[in-house]
């Protein structure tokens, strides 16, 4: 008895002393992360602990690898039609959501499986919805660009590129016009691609933005291409923070998880105050062609990719904050990572496992609600034939 005791005491005492070292307050240095338009940038630095540390580098490994299988399970035809991975951005989606609050609004493109992991979705939800599942997040009728997660406030993945950004300043609207007038705002957030930065919606958007001092962050991610065009041959400015001509702008190091949290939280506590919007860049990079029909090697050249994938990858980047900043070791970090490819595995099998919706009932829910908010399905399908759609 008192063996055991005394066994189970002394396991439990490295246990308790690493406990405490991760929570203890470490502070990490980031300079040259931001540069600002029309005002000053926040400090090059972040309070941070190794639990959160931990926290970041197993969101952004677990999105890496759901990235990774998306593209096994397209290669072997388990998933089909549109597919936009997110692998080489994972900092920018990590790091917005830790500086965010839950009741503020997220809108993106359709490049959106992770930013739906982090507003509130699972690995298996989201696989399964890829591969046209009934027990996907969407009920296995969206797909890939149509994630959506109300209770969470997000509002999607958008097929239209830009699209998401009027929408986008439509929520801002709605969180300014829900709040007493005075208080801090829930705000909203608009991602967007370099390509489509210069679409005539953004700068209209922006415009009622800044006349109507609506709480909106206009977010940037440039990861250097509009599918295969270079931002230096699409755009005539490629500081796309400074295009708020006369809204505040900042661009972020989006490769660095915690510059990320830090610029981001700066400009929320901004727009929350009722000061107008701002336009933030995230200076990002995709290692994926722009879908899986782009194998992403005729308009950039091999060494570029290598380069970014052994110098700057997001998930190194944080691993190595944590090996010189913390007690944390290579073994206890691979064993992490061989934990996470485990669970997504698992989390494809459950996935393929679920079937398929069953009627074409199913292909017709929630599109329209009566006038009590209840899902009416088969009605107003529009189709070819006019009488045909019309009520049935
Ligand atoms: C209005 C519209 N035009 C064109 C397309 C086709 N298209 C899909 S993605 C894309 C490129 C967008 O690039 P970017 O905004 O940089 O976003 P990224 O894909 O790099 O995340 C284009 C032209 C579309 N979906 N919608
Ligand atoms: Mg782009």
């Amino acid at each position: 008895m008192l063996r055991t005791a005394l066994r189970r005491a002394a396991a439990a005492r490295p246990h308790a002393r690493r406990s405490l070292s991760a929570e203890a307050s470490i502070t990490i240095e980031f300079p040259g992360a931001y540069t600002a338009h029309l005002s000053e940038e926040p400090a090059a630095a972040a309070e941070t602990t190794k639990t959160e540390l931990l926290e970041y580098f197993k969101t952004m490994y677990t999105m890496r690898r759901m990235e990774l299988m998306c593209d096994d399970q397209y290669k072997k035809k388990a998933i089909r039609g549109f597919c936009h991975l997110y692998d080489g951005q994972e900092a920018v989606g990590t790091g917005i959501q830790a500086a965010l609050s839950p009741e503020d609004s997220w809108i993106t493109s359709y490049r959106c499986h992770c930013i739906a992991l982090a507003r509130g979705g699972t690995v298996e939800g989201i696989l399964a919805e890829l591969m046209g599942r009934s027990h996907g997040q969407t009920g296995g009728v969206g797909g890939s660009m149509h994630f959506y997660n109300k209770e969470h406030n997000f509002f999607g993945g958008q097929g239209i590129v830009g699209a998401q950004v009027p929408v986008g300043t439509g929520l801002a609207f709605a969180n300014k016009y829900k709040t007493p007038l005075g208080e801090p705002m829930p705000v909203a957030i608009g991602c967007y691609g370099d390509g489509a930065a210069n679409q005539g919606q953004i700068w209209e958007s922006m415009n009622m933005a800044a006349l109507w001092k609506l709480p909106m962050i206009f977010c940037i991610e440039n990861n250097q291409y509009g599918m295969g065009t270079s931002i230096a041959r699409h755009s005539c400015n490629n500081d796309y923070y400074t295009m708020g001509n006369v809204i505040k702008g900042l661009k972020m190091d989006g490769m660095n998880v915690l510059a990320v949290r830090e610029g981001m939280k700066h400009v929320r506590d901004y727009v929350s105050q009722g000061n107008g919007p701002m336009v933030v860049e995230m200076s990002t990079y995709r290692y994926h062609g722009h879908s899986m029909s782009d194998p992403g090697k005729i308009y950039r050249d091999r060494e570029e990719v290598k380069a970014m994938r052994e110098n700057n990858d997001p998930i190194k980047n944080v691993r190595q904050l944590l090996l010189v900043h913390t007690d944390a070791t290579e073994d206890e970090l691979n064993t992490i990572e061989k934990n996470i490819r485990a669970e997504v595995e698992a989390a494809r099998d459950r996935a393929l496992a679920g079937s398929t919706p069953s009627s074409t009932d199913d292909l017709v829910r929630n599109v329209y609600l009566d006038e009590h908010g209840k899902d009416v399905p088969q009605s107003y399908i529009r189709l070819p034939d006019y009488e045909k759609s019309i009520r049935a």
